[in-house]
């Protein structure tokens, strides 16, 4: 989508602190981090949310699921949360799907 900031980012058109890299998804340092470990995996394929996950795309969240796992261990993290906000009332502020993933804090549930 030419208007949208993520895939822009997957482009290359808006630098990124990227973090891993294959031909289906991207992670990069989020901007704004919530926890000392912040980043983003995000499908190059333009998808608006999880609400827009099918039969025919789900193949891709499976994959980044697996990317995470990998990441996660190379980094030596064994407790962080992974987050997907779907909608504005959920927060979501882009509309390209993204799957968060934080650690290296302590963490409070409910999410607020
Ligand atoms: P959200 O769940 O849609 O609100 O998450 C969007 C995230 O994208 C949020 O954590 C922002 O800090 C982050 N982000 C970014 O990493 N780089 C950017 O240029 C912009 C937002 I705009």
């Amino acid at each position: 989508m030419s208007d949208c900031l993520f895939c822009k980012i997957v482009a290359g058109e808006i630098p990124s602190s990227k973090v891993y890299e294959d031909d289906v998804c991207y992670a990069f340092n989020d901007i704004d981090p919530q926890a000392p470990t912040h980043f983003l995996v995000v499908p190059k394929a333009h998808i608006g949310s999880v609400s827009e996950i099918t039969a025919d795309n789900s193949t891709v969240v499976a994959h980044i699921f697996e990317v995470i796992a990998k990441l996660t261990k190379e980094k030596g993290l064994d407790s962080y949360r992974v987050v997907s906000n779907i909608g504005e009332q959920a927060g979501q502020s882009v509309f390209h799907l993204h799957f968060h993933v934080l650690s290296g804090r302590d963490m409070t549930w409910p999410p607020g």
